[in-house]
């Protein structure tokens, strides 16, 4: 792993006054463990369940691309196919992006505002999101053995008419509890650190961990009355009904935000970290700030768009729905422009000249600016699949495809998830204090992530195209005409055997993850660190962008107006007509 010093990182500890943002939590030669022992435990500790849920939902994954495509048939039947699918899904998408997402954001906190935030507090929240997901993954797990009579094979999009044992949801609204004191955590280090600093900036990584955070809060208020209101009553036998629509609507609420919740800690990443590897300073911190205002703004409004199909909503909510949608594409493209200028920067500090020649300049050894730049490469397709799923008329034609896993393999999948892997190579030596093992292994697992991926979420894409459905074990179609495979390019047998070809390089470049991480923490401490924790402030520092960007209660004000003007009328339309009976209000056509 590269120690990347820059002629920025002297810059960094010039301006350093100047911008408010700190180069490091950490003087040069003292490594974050020795500074914040106790974050650095808990951050540990949080990234040991996320990788262990890595783990295991991985493999999964691997069962479910075997069988779907009749590659290997032999793990599971294919009635267990929902336990598989939702263990997948559920320690994946929730517990392995929960835990690692409290764990980053306690480094970027801590770091950014030099001050320890690990105390009794982190501790509870890692306890109730632990008790969480035991409760979550043992229900589910239990559906392998039928004889129990627990199952949740309800999918990580969890509403009814599925039900699952009241444990899962009791488990997964523990998970959501927790996370919510997390967030309490940030606020109350944040509350400290604006005693001390009344005129300061907001420091990048805590301003973009806040309003993450504030947009969970907001979002994630869906998922809690769809629990605690319907869906745990509901399996208790408390109530004997229950609006399937109304559970939908309120799942949906909060599931497009939540891949916000994915995304931004990945941003945060890739703003704060990817630069700094790239050898170079962050162009722009005032638009980063604008990126993340208009996240928090825009991400809940717009859950519609999972909901086009869904008979009992009117079209005009769909379509403001759609616009929302739109809008919220432009934070992103911001994003693609800032952070490859970042990398240009970088490149161009190392010697790199031409217009595209600069990036060979990039460090492609180092084994976390490679993961991290590639899931970013990864998620300019993933992000125009985004955009072909939000237009309401092409959305009809891949709804409910194997299209629609084939994109969020590339957002979840690849911008979180591979991003998550590379940033720990960085970080994993900071938080435990030894240094990186298998380097060799390290630098190999993001290549052959992308190779894995690029089979097959391409062929997953294709094949959706073709009308393929997701979530079964059986697509095979046997008597389908050749007709439908018309006008898409491969046909079903290549497709299938790039998903499963890709599944498998997927899962092996999963488990060289693991071994690297294992390997490094087996080791003794001691000796020079193979990384370098300072981060550069940004060649435009916050000072050069408007005071009123930092003004975070006025964005949530903002932000809520905005929810309660879109889900207003339908929600009141699902409830008016029996808050528990199942239908909709007539719909004028
Ligand atoms: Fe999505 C379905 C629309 C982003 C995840 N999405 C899903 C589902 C998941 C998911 C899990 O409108 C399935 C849920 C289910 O089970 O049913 N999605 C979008 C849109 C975006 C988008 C418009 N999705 C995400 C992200 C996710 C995610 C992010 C997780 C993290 N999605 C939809 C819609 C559906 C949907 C519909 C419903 C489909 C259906 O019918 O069921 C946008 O946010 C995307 C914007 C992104 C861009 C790309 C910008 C490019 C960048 C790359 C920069 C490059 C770098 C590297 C840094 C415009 C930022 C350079 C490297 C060098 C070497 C130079
Ligand atoms: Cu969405």
């Amino acid at each position: 792993m590269t120690a990347t010093a820059t002629s920025g990182t002297e810059d960094a500890v010039a301006d350093d006054a100047e911008t408010g943002e700190s180069p490091s939590s950490t003087t040069p030669g003292s490594t974050y463990i020795e500074t914040y022992p106790d974050d650095a435990k808990l951050i540990r500790y949080s990234f040991a369940v996320a990788f262990g849920a890595l783990g295991i939902g991985g493999f999964f994954g691997l069962i479910q691309a075997l069988h779907r495509t009749g590659a290997f048939r032999g793990f599971v039947s294919s009635a267990d196919y929902y336990t598989v699918l939702t263990g997948h899904g559920v320690l994946l998408a929730l517990v392995f992006t929960t835990f690692f997402i409290a764990g980053l954001f306690t480094w970027g906190v801590s770091r950014s505002l030099e001050r320890s935030i690990a105390g009794r507090l982190s501790w509870i929240w890692f306890w109730t999101m632990f008790a969480g997901t035991v409760l979550a993954a043992v229900t589910i797990l239990a559906g392998f053995v039928p004889s129990l009579g627990v199952n949740a094979d309800v999918l990580f999009t969890f509403y009814a008419p599925m039900e699952a044992n009241p444990a899962f949801y009791l488990g997964a609204a523990l998970i959501i509890v927790g996370s919510w004191i997390a967030g309490a955590n940030y606020f109350l280090a944040y509350r400290g650190w604006r005693a001390e600093h009344p005129d300061d900036r907001i420091p990048l990584q805590t301003f973009m961990v806040l309003t993450t955070m504030l947009m969970w809060y907001l979002a994630s208020i869906g998922v809690a009355v769809e629990v605690v209101a319907f869906l745990l009553p509901w399996s208790l036998g408390l109530i004997q009904t229950v609006d399937p629509l109304m559970t939908r609507t309120l799942f949906w609420y909060f599931g497009h935000p939540v891949v916000y919740f994915w995304l931004l800690p990945a941003y945060l990443v890739w703003y704060t970290v990817l630069p700094k590897l790239a050898g170079g300073r962050l162009l722009s911190d005032p638009l980063a700030r604008v990126v993340f205002v208009l996240l928090l703004l825009l991400s809940t409004p717009t859950g519609f768009h999972h909901q086009y199909l869904d008979p009992g909503i009117a079209e005009g909510f769909k379509f403001v729905a759609m616009t929302n949608t739109m809008f919220l594409l432009l934070p992103s493209l911001i994003t693609a422009f800032t952070v490859v200028a970042s990398m240009e920067h970088g490149a161009r500090q190392r010697g790199g000249t031409g217009y595209v020649n600069w990036l060979r300049k990039l460090p492609w050894g180092d084994p976390a600016f490679v993961g991290i730049s590639l899931s970013g490469l990864m998620f300019a397709a993933g992000g125009f699949s985004g955009m072909v799923n939000a237009g309401m008329n092409l959305n009809y034609l891949i709804h409910n495809t194997i299209w629609v896993p084939g994109h969020f393999h590339l957002t979840v999948g690849t911008a979180f998830a591979l991003t998550a892997m590379a940033v720990t190579y960085w970080l994993f030596p900071q938080i435990s204090g030894k240094r990186l093992q298998l380097k060799t292994a390290a630098l190999v697992q993001p290549y052959l992530w992308f190779l894995g991926m690029t089979l097959m979420s391409n062929a997953m894409h294709r094949a959706g195209l073709a009308g393929v459905p997701r979530r079964t074990a059986e697509p095979q179609y046997p008597n389908t005409p050749a007709v439908v495979f018309q006008g898409v390019v491969g046909g079903i047998g290549e497709m299938r055997t790039q998903i499963a070809l890709g599944g498998t390089l997927l899962f092996v470049s999963l488990l060289l993850f693991l071994v690297v991480i294992v390997a490094t923490w087996l080791t003794p401490r001691g000796g020079q660190l193979s990384v370098d924790g300072r981060i550069p402030p940004a060649i435009s520092g916050p000072e050069s962008g408007p005071l009123v960007l930092d003004d975070i209660r006025l964005w949530t004000i903002i932000a809520v107006v905005l929810v309660v003007l879109t889900y207003t009328l339908p929600l009141w339309g699902l409830a008016a007509d029996g808050l528990i009976q199942p239908g909709s209000p007539p719909i004028p056509v």
